[in-house]
């Protein structure tokens, strides 16, 4: 083994030079102080106080030197590389307080600004028409009922007196989902609202007065005045001592409670396997009045000069019906009548074409306000 290198002074190794460890803490501090910002330090951090930086090269050289040199230069390299520690420290910390202090004024939020500027979804308009054309009725003291939209072709059908081959089955074309089989009813999407009818009835105790809103289904062609899929009110009172005056009397508040007051209403003889006698209701129109009949020059759109509008179709319960729901018919009388959703819309709010209610444009929805 050699002898310590006595003679090894410090001064002559250059990195370990006083001179050069101050330039190398100068240039140290320098960077740091000139560091603008918590990237730049890093950088400045890796180069001055890493691993490879020329302080830390420097430290190494210690070992190097004979012992009685080593302390001397060993204070000299830790002192700088102290110095730019600390350095590091503040700049970092003064960094951090600038970049807290700009987040705090760039990400600022004015609570002050109005809280939702987004559009809020509403209902659909035949949701709430068909909602108030019921509320008119619950103001009388009608109740709510419901009823399935997969409906058993018995209450859809044979409740109602459409007899299996009787040609009023034809009336309304019929989506039929399952098939009668082994004395089992079979299955469509309802065609109307009327078997709530027959299920409000065997759900209830008499008398009953009762209005069912409710979606329908036909296989009709999607058009101006018609939809596959549309909607009904289906109102039906049964109670003692009931004519066809009450369901006038009930027709006109209704006409009057969603039109305005004034309108004449009408019945028109119609058939319905499960009313007897049966009527359409015609409503005197609410635009024109009747002046445009016969009076080219003030023709009028809404009901297309004819001054009536058909709303729906009405009669006496047939007791047929009454009989398929338990109800004494010798004691008991009622009658129905049953309202296009579809059509109300149309006339209340002059929507000319029923595909502007089923393709789902919000412009078309919102032009009747957020109602929620
Ligand atoms: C019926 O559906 C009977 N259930 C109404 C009834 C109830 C009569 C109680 C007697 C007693 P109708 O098929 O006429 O009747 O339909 C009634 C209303 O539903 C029509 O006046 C019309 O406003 C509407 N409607 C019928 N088919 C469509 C369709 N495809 N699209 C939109 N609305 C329709």
């Amino acid at each position: 083994m050699s002898a310590p290198n006595n003679s090894f002074d410090p001064v002559e190794v250059t990195a370990l030079h006083p001179d050069e460890v101050a330039r190398m803490r100068e240039e140290a501090l320098a960077a740091i102080a000139a560091a603008g910002d918590l990237a730049r330090l890093k950088e400045v951090r890796l180069a001055h106080a890493g691993d490879r930086s020329p302080l830390a090269l420097a430290n190494r050289e210690i070992g190097a030197l004979p012992p009685a040199a080593r302390s001397e230069a060993g204070k000299r390299v830790g002192g700088a590389r102290r110095d730019v520690s600390e350095a590091l420290k503040r700049r970092q910390a003064e960094l951090e307080e600038e970049r807290d202090a700009r987040v705090l004024v760039e990400e600022a939020v004015d609570v002050t600004l109005p809280w939702d500027r987004r559009h809020r979804g509403a209902r659909h308009p035949l949701t709430t028409v068909a909602e108030r054309m019921a509320d008119i009725f619950v103001g009388m003291g009608f109740e709510v009922a419901e009823g399935p939209e997969v409906e058993a072709e018995w209450f859809n059908f044979d409740a109602l007196n459409f007899l299996p081959d009787h040609p009023a089955r034809t009336m309304q074309d019929t989506f039929f989902v399952e098939s009668a089989a082994g004395g089992d009813s079979g299955l469509v999407l309802r065609t109307h609202t009327s078997p709530v009818q027959v299920r409000a009835l065997l759900g209830r105790e008499l008398p009953v007065y009762v209005v069912a809103p409710g979606r329908t289904f036909r296989t009709d062609e999607l058009d101006a005045t018609h939809s596959p899929v549309f909607h009904q009110l289906e109102g039906m009172v049964v109670d003692e001592g009931i004519t066809m005056a009450h369901l006038r009397g009930a027709i006109d508040a209704f006409v009057s409670g969603m039109f305005g007051s004034g309108l004449r209403t009408r019945f028109r003889p119609s058939y319905f396997p499960f009313t007897e006698p049966s009527a359409e209701v015609d409503m005197e129109c609410f635009v024109c009045r009747g002046a445009s009949v016969g009076d080219p020059d003030a023709p009028c759109r809404t009901c297309g000069s004819e001054g009536w509008i058909e709303i729906g179709g009405c009669g006496v319960m047939n007791p047929r019906v009454l009989v398929a729901a338990g109800v004494d018919p010798e004691r008991y009388s009622g009658w129905a009548f049953g309202l296009g959703v579809e059509r109300t819309l149309m006339f209340a709010h002059g929507v000319r074409d029923m595909h502007d209610m089923v393709e789902g444009d919000v412009r078309f929805t919102s032009a009747f306000g957020m109602e929620i």
